[in-house]
């Protein structure tokens, strides 16, 4: 231990006695785990207020319409390195800090993957000193929280904001302009401390006007149409409808222009010359939530600052780089013209001068940025006028080149680029597995910390099996917190001995829970014939659904009736079990993933552009049973074809079925007397009984009829790879040797990796 760092540990003692006794005039012992939390809470605040701000000539702005932070205690306590101290200063006096994190609420300001991906790079820039602050909105409940009533999912608020948080209110206000009204927008900042490292801001626009009364108690209804009240209300509202389109553009808009005028007067406090912006600021547009910054700052640099339109273009395109996460055609955006005429009419003529531009130069409607029905691609704006283009993973970065944006990557190969996910090892192995954590430095020491391909050198410990043994033990003792938890807070009885197979993300058919849940009914019916698994499953599943995703909303509806049906089903609940955890989300996330054995990403290939999920897995001793989709091909690669569980078609062969419009799911059904079986019992008697006649048929006649992400193309040899898991996982040492292979090989995911690589080819920061 460094000498400052012992001074700094025999301060925080008294320092926190004497703060909890200045708070409460009481000692340590004397308070509740409420008291502590809010003088945790100051001390930590107090602490990063203090720490040195990451500096430079070049600053990187992340604008993004979610930052999915998840919890935030732990994780600045680690990284400003007191973690430990604290936790054995509480535990002198009879404290627990574990139980007093339980009391932090979770922000839910992400959907899934992607906002989580913009938390993670926050603090990995933060990490490696660079300087680089988040800009996205201060949403007051979220995402929805989710509630279960009959099987089905039900929506109601999530306030996480409380008189005391993270968040610091400060005298930033703006003026937004939308072409109905103008609005005020506060700035709000959360500090972000890098490990053992310097101190960035994410900046958080809230509405000055907000209302939060306007939301109905226990639901998430409000009046679309109250902008001045609502604004800032939700993630995402329901976008079904005109109105919540139209509150999509309100909301990106308020984001894009207090951004905008956020970083203008941050180069204009440093004395920075705007003509050369891209010298001081890089600004990464994360998906095209906040692509309506580049005729933004282009307007605003011609009305304001006397550049002329060649100019602003110039500047603006060196300074923007736009991140693509998806090749979903429906989550592409693309706004109806007159949506933006009502919402930011002053836009329009600079984004009908960047179509002028395009047309003028390309004779081709496909990069066009206005098509033929007046809609306005959001992504085209970002390819023309943005200076880099980067997928997510390789093979998604390869979809792109060859076949999405195959024609933008014709005019502009340059910009193309890849940058393979990461995740921040500080929140998913030092915080949520402690005691794999602890095992790892044991061995290898604490540089992984810092630089995670120090992970490698457990591959020493292979033969080892001492070691072996020990990780086994603590993936044990996960799995028996994991079902203690879900007795306490799902009511549900799970067996620590038995296979935990987990599949936890978004709700969406391309992630193919259904094609889990149809492999759930095939075991369920093979052990009543009397064919019983050799050691008991559990399967779990965490997913949250759009409340307007009807298909989404009917796959969680079967997965809560086999659920009931299976888990009192006299014959077999012993031997299978099926959990679907409630409101999953981060906290939750850190909770599954250190007790899982198999890892489910089985994507549709080419649909998945990365997954993260499957990352955090790895890094925790799960084996992935997946199709070679997004960061999986990636993984497969680092753990060879012993570690991982591969299956499915691969992408050049879904894609040319969809090139075709070759794929019949029907024929798939009448040909397989497994799938058959399996799809029939959805609308059969035993789950009629227990559910929804109408979402379970609607279902199945989805997947009899289109499944247009095919699910029954794989579903068979899903089967046969997934028994053959099961199987191997009996071979207890050559299984504890994948888990082993696994965590020793996830260096390469670590979002410091990420961000170095971003940093290297894209902001030069
Ligand atoms: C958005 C929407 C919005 C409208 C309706 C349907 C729909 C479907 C998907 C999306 C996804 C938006 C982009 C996204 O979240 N992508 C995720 O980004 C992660 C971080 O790069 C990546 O790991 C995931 O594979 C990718 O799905």
């Amino acid at each position: 231990m460094t000498l400052e760092r012992e001074i700094l540990e025999l301060k925080l003692e008294s320092q926190f006695e004497e703060l909890v006794a200045s708070m409460y005039d009481k000692q340590i012992d004397q308070c509740s785990d409420e008291e502590l939390y809010l003088a945790i809470l100051r001390l930590t605040k107090g602490m990063m207020h203090a720490t040195e701000p990451n500096e430079g000539p070049k600053k990187i702005f992340y604008i993004s319409a979610e930052f999915l932070i998840g919890k935030l205690m732990s994780n600045n306590l680690i990284n400003l390195g007191i973690y430990d101290k604290l936790s054995e200063v509480l535990a002198k006096h009879g404290k627990n800090l574990t139980r007093i994190e339980e009391l932090e609420p979770e922000p839910s300001l992400g959907n899934g993957g992607l906002g989580r991906l913009a938390a993670c790079f926050l603090d990995s820039i933060a990490t490696l000193g660079l300087p680089g602050d988040g800009i996205g909105l201060n949403y007051h409940f979220g995402l929805f929280k989710q509630v279960f009533k009959d099987h089905k999912q039900t929506a109601e608020k999530n306030d996480w904001i409380r008189p005391e948080s993270w968040l610091k209110k400060t005298d930033t206000t703006f003026e937004v302009q939308f072409g109905d009204r103008t609005v005020t927008s506060r700035l709000y900042d959360l500090d972000v401390i890098g490990f053992e490292s310097g101190v960035n801001q994410l900046h958080l626009f809230d509405l000055e006007s907000v209302d939060e009364s306007i939301v109905k108690e226990g639901t998430i209804d409000f009046d679309k149409e109250e902008i001045e009240k609502n604004l800032t209300l939700f993630l995402y509202p329901d976008d079904s409808d005109e109105a919540g389109n139209l509150l999509r553009i309100y909301q990106q808009y308020f984001m894009v222009s207090s951004g905008a005028q956020l970083i203008l007067k941050e180069l204009k406090e440093q004395k920075n010359d705007l003509r050369h912006m891209y010298d001081y600021a890089a600004i990464q547009i994360n998906d095209t939530h906040p692509t309506m910054i580049i005729p933004e700052l282009i307007r605003i640099l011609v009305e304001e600052k006397a550049f002329t339109m060649d100019e602003a273009i110039d500047v603006v395109s060196k300074t923007c780089a736009y991140t693509n996460h998806t090749i979903l055609a429906e989550a592409l955006e693309k706004w109806p013209l007159k949506y933006l005429e009502k919402v930011v009419p002053q836009l329009v003529p600079y984004i009908k001068e960047l179509d002028k531009r395009v047309r003028k130069k390309y004779d081709d409607e496909r990069v066009y940025i206005i098509d033929k029905d007046d809609r306005v691609h959001m992504a085209h704006i970002d390819i023309h006028y943005g200076f880099s283009v980067n997928g997510v993973a390789a093979i998604h970065t390869q979809i792109l080149k060859d076949t999405e944006l195959n024609h933008f990557y014709k005019i502009y190969p340059e910009k193309f680029n890849n940058k393979t996910n990461g995740i921040t090892f500080r929140r998913w192995l030092i915080s949520c597995n402690r005691e794999l954590s602890d095992l790892i430095e044991e061995k290898i020491g604490r540089g992984f910390a810092k630089d995670a391909m120090e992970l490698k050198k457990l591959l020493e410990y292979k033969e080892d099996d001492g070691f072996l043994d020990s990780m086994e033990k603590i993936k044990q003792d996960n799995k028996l917190a994991l079902a203690n938890y879900l007795k306490e807070h799902e009511g549900v009885d799970v067996d620590p001995a038995s296979v935990f197979d987990i599949q936890i993300k978004r709700l969406h058919e391309y992630k193919r829970q259904q094609m889990n849940a149809l492999y759930i009914i095939h075991k369920y019916l093979e052990i009543k014939k009397g064919k019983k698994p050799v050691r008991p499953i559990t399967f779990i599943f965490g997913a949250k659904a759009a409340p307007a995703y009807i298909i989404a909303q009917d796959i969680i509806h079967l997965i809560l009736c086999l659920s009931e049906l299976i888990n009192n089903d006299p014959d077999v609940k012993d031997h299978m079990k099926v959990v679907m955890v409630e409101n999953y989300n981060v906290s939750y996330a850190q909770r599954l993933i250190p007790a899982c054995d198999i890892s489910e990403q089985i994507s549709l290939a080419s649909k998945e552009a990365s997954g993260t999920g499957n990352m955090k897995f790895m890094l925790n001793g799960a084996v992935t049973l997946g199709t070679s989709d997004g960061a999986n091909v990636e993984i497969h690669e680092l753990v060879g074809d012993e570690n991982i569980y591969i299956f499915g078609e691969k992408s050049e062969e879904v894609i040319a079925h969809y090139e075709k419009a070759d794929y019949v799911s029907k024929d798939f059904y009448k040909k397989s007397p497994v799938i058959k079986e399996a799809v029939d019992f959805i609308t059969g008697k035993q789950l009629l009984a227990i559910g929804d006649k109408k979402n379970l048929t609607r279902l199945s006649d989805e997947l009899l009829n289109k499944d247009w992400f095919m699910t029954l193309l794989d579903l068979e040899d899903y089967i046969r790879v997934k028994d053959q898991a099961f199987a191997d996982y009996e071979d207890r040492r050559s299984w504890k040797q994948k888990m082993l292979t696994n965590i020793a090989m996830a260096g390469f995911f670590s979002s410091d990796r990420t961000i170095e690589e971003y940093n290297r080819d894209i902001w030069h920061l």
